[in-house]
């Protein structure tokens, strides 16, 4: 049996099969993690990771003998991947098999804060209708949609969008070759040209607070932003008071700074729509992303390459 540290939650049904060949060692979110490493750290020759829970450099420098960090996500971001690859030590992720299901949720989230379904909604339930009409929404055909980071998400949801009518425009630091929708060399100038601004590009410190107040200002008082990648992206504080102050219209949120804690502030608002990281929770593609985390391990420890490796960070 190979031991393996688990530092996120995973699906159960993942966990039994990976338990018939390797012997996992439960330690999400640091749970006795001294004790634990005490006893078995210098056994361990792999980690599971996620999206938002991953190892950091210190962990990753304690375990003399980890080969890999397998992460149950396309993000790598909670995992230091930098301080891993200068140790020689492989991260995969699992690109693509996610991509349609996270496009469709920033669509769905587009629709639902622009047409205002969350809203209306409890309007119903609350027995609104009986003495009035919902308020309108707004129609998105037409409209501009900036996104953030045209990678393979990024593109899916623009591709999605088209068929909506809406106009595509994006942002982003790779150069990307001939697309059909227009660039905007920066991030304002994009949120300034946008009506919906989605937020689908990676984490990671270099992004933080990429989406401050003065973004959201350029997006403005008919702008909407919506946000399937990661929350510390968005500087939150900025974002709940544009909501608060009408600098912008609305959000459509599936990832939140310091979640699953969500602001009360947040909860509170009529024009937010808020979801709990859901965009890659299918049975589809929850079930596609758990058969790569096993190929990866697989591979690996049957002496294959990995299927999926992230980029390199280090030079
Ligand atoms: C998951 C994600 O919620 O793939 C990602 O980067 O954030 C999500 O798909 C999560 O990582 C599942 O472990």
């Amino acid at each position: 049996m190979i031991d393996i540290l688990q530092v996120a939650t995973l699906p159960p049904a993942l966990l039994e099969r990976l338990s018939k060949n390797y012997r996992i060692h439960d330690c999400v979110d640091g749970k006795g993690a001294d004790e634990l490493l005490s006893k078995v750290g210098p056994n361990i020759r792999g980690i599971l990771a996620g999206g938002t829970q991953g190892p950091d450099a210190n962990l990753i420098g304690s375990l003399p003998n980890l080969e890999i960090i397998v992460s149950h996500s396309v993000g790598f971001d909670a995992t230091d991947v930098a301080a891993a690859q200068s140790r020689g030590v492989i991260v995969t992720h699992t690109p693509e098999v996610l991509t349609g299901d996270v496009a469709d949720l920033a669509m769905t989230l587009i629709l639902m804060v622009t047409r205002r379904v969350g809203e209306s909604e409890r309007f119903l339930r609350r027995g609104e209708w009986l003495k009035r009409r919902m308020d309108f929404g707004v129609t998105v055909k037409g409209r501009t949609l900036g996104i953030l980071g045209l990678g393979r998400i990024g593109k899916a949801v623009a591709r999605r969008a088209e068929a909506f009518g809406l106009n595509v425009a994006f942002h982003d630091i790779q150069p990307l070759g001939d697309l059909p929708y227009r660039h905007y060399p920066t991030l304002l100038d994009l949120a300034e040209a946008s009506d919906i601004l989605l937020v689908a590009c990676e984490g990671g410190p270099a992004n933080r607070g990429l989406v401050n107040r003065a973004v959201l200002e350029a997006l403005g008082p008919k702008g909407y932003l919506v946000n399937t990648a990661r929350g510390p992206i968005v500087d939150q504080d900025a974002l709940i008071a544009a909501l608060q102050t009408g600098l912008i219209a609305g959000a459509g949120l599936d990832v939140f700074d310091g979640e699953p804690s969500v602001p009360d502030a947040l909860l509170d608002m009529e024009n937010v729509v808020l979801t709990p990281h859901i965009a890659s929770s299918t049975h589809e593609t929850r079930r596609a992303m758990a058969d790569l985390v096993v190929a990866n391990l697989d591979a690996h420890f049957s002496g294959k390459a990995v299927l999926t490796p992230v980029p390199r960070q280090i030079s």
